[in-house]
């Protein structure tokens, strides 16, 4: 809390106690004796008032000028100040006045209105609600920066707010403020950026002509088309109106943006132009209702680097002028309709900048209709750190003789729901670099689970502002989601839903660094490699649906982070491995398999692993193994019949997991 002036230093003193006054009184005596406390440590009458704890004063003309307090002074045991009263309006010289992130609530109160020479004025993560501010906030006319974010005004803001012609900076995000945006606010000359994110501002977007450089709208729910008399924003460079209710044709004058964030509207096309060429960085338009081929005048910029383009109807191709980029590094096609194969983009991209880690590739393909092979070309960039080709009509090996030096640089893979086949060589992942090293620096990215977004984070201030983002969707222990990417840490590998035959390579196990493994759903055979109990980080394993063999590896038990594990539907046997990791998984993550035994613990008496006609003659094919199974059914006692009985006695223990851990 830092409270400023340039006034009498008897206001000074005012503010302080007029907050208290309005406190509640839980336990007097307590609340009197941290006040005397604060009185006695902090300001002893008998010494000039300028060398007291806090207080600045003014070199020459002797005026208390600032006002701060330490957070471990008595004053904080107050704990029940609800503030602010009126009366701090008679501190009509203060020109800073900072009360962010201290939990205090209620309303602003009119006498807000004298604070005519205040510039700056910020309330942040306050429990703030509007009172008068409307009425107030015309009469602040030396304000530069105004800063109500995470409140919770619920007003309009004025029609007209010509009055404040000093507005730098103003930021309201986060509250629930109505109305429409007014046209008055951006044709003062002052301002330079804006953010009215997150609110509840409604009706048409309508622009006058403004200074500002920054305009943030997202959230919101504005409505009607783009109009042509944001045309005039000539100082525009960054706007973001994603999240709002906006249709109709992107018009191409936005083409000249440095960051043009749309996504999340239902705009359905994008005007081409042939003057216009995209003059930026970052084009994000996912999210939408666009429809038709790829825009190919994209490939003209010379400057794009993130294109995002998901979730939209486009068919088609993606185009091979795309590989004519040597900026662009972050594409982002997913849940569209694209077809045909993918062309080598990325092959032309720019090395000079070799140690900067933000030049970090990333390419999500996944949910369209591309049928091609693996492009093994993308193993020589040196950038790329997640590829998502999943759900697609990919077909043939990943693996080749001549293109193997593998993917040194990535973090994550997912190309499941694919039609991939054939083997993977034991030694496959000896060359993934990255995915084998368990460092963690602090250029590293780091994915936040979507729901973080707002909470505090040590990154929580820079999301939207210095750095792009991507978001990336993936099975995440069985459910679909999404993630955050800021700065990425997260190492994972999906291989689901394929047709790879084979052996699990053993070199699975240089991956130390991994921490999602999902090979499920596919006919691997032969026994888990016990190299697996060497990946430390590992917290989701799920080797389900294949034809493994052989033993659980016990060293398994012993990987500390380990949380999801699912060995269901194989062909394995013998004892479950010790350790709490086991014991704490459910049933359902060893069903189906027929010779597993020490699992009374997990599925009971009764729940023993049951084996489909299939398993049954594949196990009779091989007396030994049906042997050891027939042993261990018998350690079962008499509930282990059931086990031949072929029918789902498990059902949905694995979603009340997951609603239990994510619900
Ligand atoms: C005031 O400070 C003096 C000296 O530090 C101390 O002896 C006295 O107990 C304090 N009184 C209160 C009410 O805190
Ligand atoms: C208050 O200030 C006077 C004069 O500087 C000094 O003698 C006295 O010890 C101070 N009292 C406390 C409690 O610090
Ligand atoms: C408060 O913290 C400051 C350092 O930040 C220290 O000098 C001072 O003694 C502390 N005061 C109390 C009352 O703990
Ligand atoms: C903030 O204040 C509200 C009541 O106004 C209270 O319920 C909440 O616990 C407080 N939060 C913190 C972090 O003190
Ligand atoms: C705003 O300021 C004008 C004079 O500058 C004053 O007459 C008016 O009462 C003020 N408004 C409020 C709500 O205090
Ligand atoms: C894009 O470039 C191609 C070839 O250089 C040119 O024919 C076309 O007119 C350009 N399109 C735009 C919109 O600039
Ligand atoms: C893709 O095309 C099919 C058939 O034309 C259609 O049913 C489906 O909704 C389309 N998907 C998307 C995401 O547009
Ligand atoms: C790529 O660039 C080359 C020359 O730089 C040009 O000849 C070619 O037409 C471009 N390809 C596409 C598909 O735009
Ligand atoms: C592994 O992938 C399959 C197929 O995509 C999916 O059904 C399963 O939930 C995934 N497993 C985990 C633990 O995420
Ligand atoms: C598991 O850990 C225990 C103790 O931490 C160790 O004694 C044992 O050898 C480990 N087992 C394997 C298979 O690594
Ligand atoms: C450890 C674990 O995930 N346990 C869950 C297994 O499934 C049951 C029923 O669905 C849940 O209640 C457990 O929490």
């Amino acid at each position: 809390m830092i409270l400023s002036q340039s006034y009498s230093f008897s206001g000074f003193v005012t503010i302080f106690f007029f907050f208290f006054a309005s406190h509640t009184l839980a336990s007097p005596t307590l609340q009197r004796d941290a006040l005397l406390e604060f009185k006695n440590d902090s300001w002893n009458t008998s010494s000039d008032h300028c060398s007291w704890k806090g207080v600045t004063c003014d070199g020459k003309s002797g005026e208390v000028i600032k006002g701060s307090l330490k957070s471990n002074t008595s004053l904080f045991k107050l704990q029940h100040l609800r503030e602010v009263p009126a009366s701090i309006g008679n501190l009509n010289q203060l020109a800073l006045l900072s009360l962010s992130s201290n939990n205090l609530s209620g309303n602003i109160p009119i006498s807000f209105a004298n604070f005519n020479k205040l510039s700056n004025l910020d309330l942040c993560k306050n429990q703030f609600t509007s009172g008068d501010f409307p009425r107030i906030l015309p009469n602040l006319t030396s304000l530069s920066r105004l800063e109500l974010g995470y409140n919770h005004f619920k007003s309009k803001l004025p029609a007209d707010m010509s009055g404040l012609h000093n507005l730098e900076k103003l930021d309201v995000t986060g509250n629930s403020f109505v109305g429409s945006v007014p046209t008055s606010l951006f044709a003062i000359p002052s301002l330079r950026r804006v953010s009215l994110r997150e609110n509840q501002f409604a009706g048409p977007l309508e622009f006058g002509e403004t200074s500002s450089s920054c305009l943030y709208l997202s959230h919101n729910s504005l409505i009607g088309t783009i109009l042509g008399s944001m045309s005039k924003l000539v100082s525009l460079f960054s706007l973001d109106l994603s999240y709002n209710m906006l249709e109709g044709q992107v018009p191409s004058f936005l083409w000249r943006l440095f960051s043009l964030s749309l996504s999340h509207n239902s705009f359905s096309s994008l005007e081409e132009s042939l003057e216009v060429v995209f003059n930026g960085n970052d084009l994000d338009l996912g999210s939408n209702s666009l429809e038709g081929l790829f825009p190919q005048w994209i490939c003209n910029s010379t400057s794009l680097v993130f294109l995002d383009l998901s979730i939209n109807h486009l068919t088609g191709s993606i185009p091979s002028c795309l590989k004519n980029s040597t900026t662009l590094r972050d594409v982002n096609l997913r849940n569209n309709n694209f077809s045909g194969i993918l062309p080598d983009i990325f092959i032309h991209f720019t090395e000079l900048l070799s140690l900067d880690v933000s030049h970090n590739q990333f390419l999500n393909l996944k949910g369209n209709k591309i049928k091609d092979r693996f492009p093994s070309w993308l193993q020589s960039l040196k950038f790329l750190r997640v590829l998502l080709l999943g759900t697609n009509a990919f077909y043939g090996p990943i693996y080749s003789s001549s293109a193997s030096f593998g993917f040194q640089n990535l973090r994550v893979i997912d190309i499941s729901h694919n039609s991939f086949n054939g083997m993977l060589p034991q030694d496959y992942f000896a060359n993934w670099l990255e995915m084998s090293s368990v460092r963690i620096d602090e250029t590293d990215l780091y994915a936040y689970e979507h729901t973080n977004l707002y909470e505090d984070g040590p990154y929580s201030s820079f999301i939207g502002e210095l750095f792009y983002q991507d978001s990336m969707d993936m099975m995440y222990k069985g459910v679909e989601t999404e993630f955050l990417w800021i700065f990425v840490a997260y190492k994972a590998i999906a291989f689901s839903g394929n047709k790879f035959q084979g052996r699990i390579p053993k070199s699975t196990g240089m991956l130390k660094g991994l921490r999602l493994l999902n090979l499920s759903g596919n006919a691997f055979i032969g026994p888990i490699p016990s190299s697996l109990a060497k990946i430390t980080n590992l917290e989701v394993l799920d080797l389900s649906h294949n034809k493994l063999s052989g033993q659980i590896p016990h060293g398994l038990g012993n990987l500390s982070f380990m949380s999801y594990l699912d060995f269901s539907h194989n062909l394995l046997q013998g004892p479950l491995p010790r350790g709490t990791k086991f014991q704490r998984q459910n049933c359902s993550s060893f069903e189906h398999d027929l010779g597993l035994y020490g699992l009374e613990d997990i599925c009971g008496q009764i729940h023993v692993p049951y084996a489909t006609s299939q398993q049954l003659e594949d196990f009779s094919s091989e007396p030994k193994e049906m042997l050891n199974w027939i042993a261990a059914a018998i350690a079962y006692g008499p509930g282990v019949f059931c086990g031949l009985v072929i029918r789902h006695i498990f059902t949905s223990y694995k979603q009340g997991w997951f609603m239990e851990k994510f619900g």
